[in-house]
Formats: structure tokens, sequence, C-alpha cells
């Protein structure tokens, strides 16, 4: 077992509520909290307000620590208003992916078992449609800016309501239920409770260097869990300031650091990359950042080192899941010891096995490079989540008996005390940092009638980030061409989900079981990329 290299530390039973807005000094509270790209600010002190009357309106209208509620919303200052008003009452907030397709959405709903939705009026035309295919009334379903027949936050925030006290365990109650496919299958519910939240935060506020006159661009969405916990949640208990960006365009990425004076970014490897290599980042001045952090898929080394080269800051890479809240290592900034292509050391409170996943023996020895032999990364500590929504048995297979949360990454371990992302032994696929369930897009190509049979897995692009593959069989006397597989899938998924290579195949691999082989697919694609 491998531990961290810091020392336990006690995480404060609290809400997320008290444990975010408890005790603001009122230095706090004259502080700035949000700021839009227009540049209107909202101060700790106005935030707190936000959060209290949107949860004196919501409890007026029956929510309560029952109720599921969902938040279809891009980054906008009220996203923080919505999600810890609705958090304040003890309801539970699950998220969904601004890019979701009406039916996407619907399926979340269901599951979730959410009986109100927060959107925004770009977004209410699939909001609409999906809350309606779920029998959500219109008056549950708030358009924060306004849209006719829906309640919106202006008027929620006027009625100037003082929320409830409300009282539950922040042990086990659950906060957030936001989506992951995990090692297998389609998306899941993940319950993840008042104490992973904040657990988290405490976590990651030990090796950290973002304090209260910082401002970080928030870009990487907060309906993703890396968004949502060390953006948003992190950046809030540290008293600093975010800068919201609704969605990424490098320009306008750039001209916020520069207008803004942005000092720390949180970033995804996509980004890194374009920030290394694109030509328009000498355009702007961006010298105020001082440190970039980058997780949710691989970041090589080398396009670390040029990004940090060229800003003159800090490159530092985490790692985590939203099954853990999201984040178990991350390089410390007091380290420079590190290679940028390391994910760091375990967080404190963290224990770490590395397991071999034909053996299922523990590693524990170091080669004479100091360094361990691959092994499925496992994970316990108190970001943990509770379990997936309503499947005991996809809960029973990730987390096993001594409480350790199989990752299905592979990792190794250097005796300096980092860990390195080598592999993957799930068949996760990540676009741009996003979730892509191959179970999922395999399922929808299966609908097609001239598809026979369909694998879907991640293979690199020229930039080498990781893309969506499908290996396809035709139905017998079939004609069927690559487009048509693209474009059917495109039409029926959110864009980041779309399959951007298809190659015809005679036959799937697979078990005798009828799993398909997927590593049999991977190793084809190797040899044939040479
Ligand atoms: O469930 P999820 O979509 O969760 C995330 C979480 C990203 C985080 C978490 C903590 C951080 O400090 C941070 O910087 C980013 O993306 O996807 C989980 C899977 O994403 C891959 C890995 O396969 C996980 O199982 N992944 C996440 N971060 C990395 C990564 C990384 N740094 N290197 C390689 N793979």
């Amino acid at each position: 077992m491998f531990t961290s290299p810091f020392p336990d530390i006690e995480i404060p039973e609290l809400s997320v509520y008290d444990y975010l807005f408890g005790d603001l000094t009122d230095e706090d509270l004259a502080r700035v909290a949000l700021i839009d790209p227009s540049g209107a600010e909202t101060t700790y002190g106005a935030l707190k307000a936000q959060v209290d009357a949107f949860a004196g309106a919501l409890a007026a209208r029956g929510v309560d620590t029952d109720t599921v509620v969902g938040v279809l919303c891009p980054n906008v200052p009220a996203f923080a208003t919505v999600l810890h008003g609705a958090l304040r009452l003890g309801a539970t907030v699950t998220t969904f992916n601004s890019l979701y397709t009406a039916h996407e959405i619907q399926t979340q709903i269901e599951d979730a078992g959410a009986t109100w939705l927060v959107t925004v009026s770009p977004l209410l035309a699939h909001a609409a449609e999906a809350a309606a295919a779920c029998g959500i009334p219109d008056d549950h379903v708030i358009v924060l800016d306004g849209a006719e027949g829906h309640p919106n936050l202006r008027e929620l925030l006027m009625e100037q309501r003082t929320p409830p006290q409300v009282s539950f365990d922040p042990a086990t109650h659950i906060a957030a239920l936001p989506y992951s496919s995990g090692t297998t299958g389609i998306p899941k519910g993940v319950m993840l409770s008042h104490r992973n939240l904040v657990a988290n935060v405490e976590q990651s506020r030990v090796n950290i260097d973002l304090k209260s006159n910082d401002r970080v661009l928030a870009v990487l969405p907060f309906f993703h869990i890396y968004g949502l916990t060390v953006l948003l949640n992190l950046a809030l208990r540290q008293r600093a300031s975010l800068v919201t960006m609704p969605r990424f365009d490098l320009a306008e990425f750039l001209k916020n650091i520069q207008d803004f004076k942005c000092t720390y970014l949180y970033i995804a490897p996509p980004i890194a990359v374009a920030l290394a290599k694109h030509p328009i980042v000498d355009q702007f001045d961006i010298s105020t950042v001082h440190s970039m952090f980058s997780g949710a898929a691989p970041l090589d080394g080398d396009t670390a080192a040029m990004a940090g080269t060229r800003l003159h800051a800090r490159m530092m890479q985490g790692y985590g899941l939203t099954e853990t809240s999201p984040v178990t290592h991350a390089v410390p900034y007091t380290r420079d010891d590190m290679p940028l292509s390391s994910v760091g050391c375990a967080l404190p409170n963290t224990l770490c096995k590395l397991v071999d996943p034909a053996t299922g023996e523990e590693i524990t020895e170091f080669g004479e490079d100091g360094e361990t032999v691959p092994g499925e990364l496992w994970i316990k500590g108190p970001q943990v989540m509770v379990g997936y929504l309503n499947k005991p048995e996809a809960t029973a297979n990730a987390i096993d008996a001594d409480g350790f949360f199989h990752t299905g990454d592979v990792a190794v371990y250097n005796e300096g005390g980092w860990f390195t992302v080598v592999d993957r032994v799930k068949e996760l696929i990540k676009y741009h940092g996003y979730q892509v369930p191959p179970a999922e897009l395999e399922a929808l190509l299966l609908s097609h009638p001239k598809v026979a049979d369909v694998a879907v897995i991640g293979v690199l692009d020229e930039q080498r980030q990781e893309i969506p593959k499908a290996f396809v069989v035709p139905a017998s006397g079939a004609e069927l061409s690559a487009e048509e597989v693209m474009a059917f899938v495109a039409e029926h998924v959110a864009p980041y989900k779309k399959v951007r290579r298809v190659e015809f195949v005679d036959a799937i691999p697979k078990s005798s079981s009828g799993k398909i082989l997927r590593k049999d697919l991977r190793a084809r694609e190797t040899a044939a990329a040479g």
C-alpha cells in the first residue's frame, strides 16, 4: 500500500454550505467571488445572500431533503447560486452536460428521479422537451435568465425568503449526483455525500498555491466534477475570484486572461496543447498567469513543458475520477522534482494500491529505476463515492470489501512519491476530457438496420488526443459507408460523443462469454499505427 506524503488531516463534519459560507469574515464578504465576462462582479456577501434567497424560494415551493434538482447550465455566476442554494436545503443536485440532446437529458432525469430542472434560455428547447417527456411541469423548470411561463432567478431572489433550518447527516446525505460510466456500461449516477465534497476540497487545499488574491479562469464546466469541486468549490473556499466562461474559445479564453488579469488556470490537455503550440497565444498579454493545472485526461510531459515555458508559469497535473469527488492525486506546488508527465502524489487521507490486473496480486516492489511495474490503481479515502445510485452490483464491483475503489486506470509509482498514469484497463474513452461510454455508442449503432455488430474504442489522433473509433460489421448484403455511420451517431448524441473514425471488419473479437475483446482491437490499432 502506498500512502500520501502528507500527514492525515481532520475533515470538518459540515454540510457543503456551512463549510464554504459558514465562516466568511467581513473582509471575505467584500471580496469578489465571481466575475462574468461582461465584467459584472458578485461579492462573497452577495453570493451568500443569493444562495440563501434561492434556497428560501425553492423551499417555499416544496423542495426539501428528498428532492433531486437537475442543473443544465453553462458556467455563469448563477450556477453557484443554484448549486449552493439547492445544497443548502439538503436537495441533491444532478448536473447535465450542456451539450446533451433532449433524449440524453431525459434519460438522466429519469434515472436520477429529478423533479426540478434549472436551465438558461439558450438550452430551454432541449430542457423543455426532456422535462415534458418526464412529466416535469413548466413551473418546475426554472429558466435563470427568464422565459415565458417559467420561474426565473430574479423573481425568485426578489422574494427574499429566509430558508428553513434543515437537518441531515453530512456523512451520508447525498449532495451531488453526477454521471459516470465507471469501468463498464452506460452512465450511472455517482452518489457524492456532503462529506465527500467537503473532504475533497479540504484535501486539495493542502498542497495548492491558490490564494484569495488569485483570479481563476473558470472555463472547464462546473457540471463536470473537476469544475464543480476543483474550480468552483476549491476557489470559493480559498476566497479567490472566478472569471466564468460559458464555453471555450481560444481567443476569448486568452482575452479574458488578459482583461481580467487571471493568475491561475485549470485546464484539460487540449487547452494545454493550444497554449503550447497555437500562434495566437503570442497576441495576448497573459503574463499574469503564475500556475496552470491540467487534468481529466493524459497530458504528455513535452506538451506540459512547452506550455509552462511559453507562459512562464508552473505547470502541474492532477488526477481523479467522478467517483472520487474527483481528486485523488495532484502535484504539490512545493515539489519541483516531479516529472511533468506525472499526476503527483496521493492527497492526504488517501491510500493507494497498485494491483496486477492479470493476477490480482498487489505490486510493492521497485525496479532499478526506482519505479514499480504498472498496475491498476485502487484508492481508499474520504473522497470515494457512497456508491452508484440504484446499482448495488455495479457499486460492489467498483468498491471492494476493504473499501478500495478500483479505478480502471493503470499507473506506476515512483519511490520519490509520485504516480504516473500510463494506461486504462476499463472501456471508457475520454474525448477532450469528457467521458464517452463505448457501451452507449455500441447500443445506438446496433439499432441501425445496416449494422450487424459493432465495437467502439478510443484511438489517438494526430495531436495524440483520444477519439472514438467504431469497428463495424455491416449487415449481410447492406451497403454502408463510414460517413453514414458517423452521421447516424452525430444525429443522436452530444457532439463530443461523435464517432470520429470508422473501420469495417468481418467480425468483432469476443470472448467465449460474448464480451468484446477491446484489447485485441487496441492491439490491432497499435500494429496498424506501426
Ligand atoms: O470521471 P471523469 O470524467 O473525471 C475526471 C476528473 C478529472 C480531474 C480530477 C482531479 C484533478 O485534480 C484534475 O485535475 C482532474 O476527468 O474521468 C475519470 C478518468 O479520466 C482519466 C482517467 O482515465 C480517469 O479514470 N483521467 C483523469 N485525469 C487524468 C486521467 C490524468 N491526469 N491523466 C490521465 N488520465
